[in-house]
């Protein structure tokens, strides 16, 4: 009702198009809050509902199966983790570059691909897993930031997770990726570089000093625990992109504590079960955690979080394309990034399948 009686001469960013920075790639984006009025004749439908078994002859991450490559996956429960058998980046490419006046260039860069499988349990997504069996993603996690990240040729480690064909994950089974580079990749550089110049600047990390304004404001939270808060950063490009940030200023996922863990497995949880949930369907996102670079330097700046990229707009079908006007010049968005986080506060904690 307070729209009513708005001064709509003055500037506000609930009514009108405007641009919003983003702190952590120093980059702008484009939110028209005025579009999300106009009416919508598309469909709403739900996806039917594919039901997988436990176990399927079929896939390649299933325990005992054979891999495309040719290797047999053992009996493993739990979580296993192997290297990649189609690795984007390999450990023995030799040195070496080419510049021809700044025109071509291209430096050679060696690295490392792996493969978790979370679960033996080719049904389960990550809101379907209890907190036990993500920790134990997290431990996984742990033993391998240290295990690659500790590699005299490798500089970052990027753990992430593919989910959904939407995103282009490859199978259903649930499972996540780990590529480690000896370059620091470009969305890792700008945060390195931001949150670097903002501590010498603040003396705190950026993250902190966010996350403390955010959890004044209580616009753009969705859940919280006492190690982690999950939100709709206020800079979202994406329309239900959140990051899970930890409420200790930690370098990377070694630095947390044992109940830490547990709070980031717990949080991995909840906030997935919120995105099933908006669309009662199984949410594809890209999601994975930015670290500190494992070079040997100190990175007082870093601050661990996490980012969800996911493509739905208004249904289980109904995605968001990057183009026109977001590939040729900046990225847009209709909905707000405070009536998104609205949207996944209010739905149910309970995941939709177990109502
Ligand atoms: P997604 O997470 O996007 O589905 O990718 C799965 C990875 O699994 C992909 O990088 C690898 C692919 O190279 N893979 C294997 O290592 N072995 C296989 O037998 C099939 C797929
Ligand atoms: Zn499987």
């Amino acid at each position: 009702m307070h729209s009513i009686s708005r001064n709509m001469n003055k500037f506000n960013i609930e009514d009108f198009p405007h641009k919003r920075y983003n702190p952590l790639t120093g980059e702008w984006i484009l939110v028209s809050p005025h579009r999300a009025k106009r009416p919508w004749q598309g469909q709403v439908e739900k996806t039917a509902q594919e039901e997988r078994p436990a176990y399927d002859p079929g896939c390649y991450l299933c325990p005992g199966n054979e891999r495309a490559g040719g290797k047999r996956n053992p009996n493993y429960k739990g979580t296993y983790v192997f290297t990649n058998d189609f690795s984007a980046l390999l450990s023995d490419t030799p040195d070496g570059n080419i510049d021809e006046g700044g025109l071509f260039m291209a430096n050679s860069e060696k690295g490392i691909c792996k493969v978790l499988c979370f679960s033996e349990n080719h049904s389960l997504t990550v809101p379907e897993m209890s907190v036990t069996e993500i920790r134990k993603v997290v431990d996984l996690w742990c033993i391998e930031f240290q295990e690659i990240g500790s590699r005299d040729f490798i500089n970052y480690v990027q753990i992430f997770e593919n989910k959904g064909a939407i995103m282009g994950c490859s199978n259903p089974h649930p499972h996540g990726q780990i590529w480690a580079s000896s370059s620091v990749p470009v969305e890792p550089t700008k945060e390195s570089f931001t949150q670097k110049t903002y501590f010498e600047q603040h003396g705190a990390t950026l993250l902190s000093d966010y996350l403390q304004a955010e959890l004044k404001k209580q616009e753009r939270l969705i859940v919280q625990n006492d190690s982690f808060v999950a939100l709709v950063p206020f800079w979202a490009t994406w329309p239900f992109e959140t990051m899970i940030i930890s409420q200790r200023p930690v370098q990377n996922i070694l630095e947390l504590n044992d109940s830490e863990k547990t709070g980031l497995a717990d949080i991995y949880k909840k906030l997935t079960i919120k995105y099933d949930n908006l669309f009662e369907t199984s949410f594809a996102y890209s999601a994975g955690l930015h670290q500190a670079p494992t070079d040997g330097g100190d990175y007082p700046g870093w601050h661990l979080h996490m980012h969800f990229y996911p493509p739905l707009l208004r249904s289980a079908t109904v995605k968001k394309f990057m183009v026109g006007y977001e590939m040729l010049a900046t990225p847009q968005r209709d909905i707000t990034a405070e009536q998104a986080a609205k949207r996944l506060r209010e739905l149910p904690d309970i995941h939709y399948k177990n109502k």
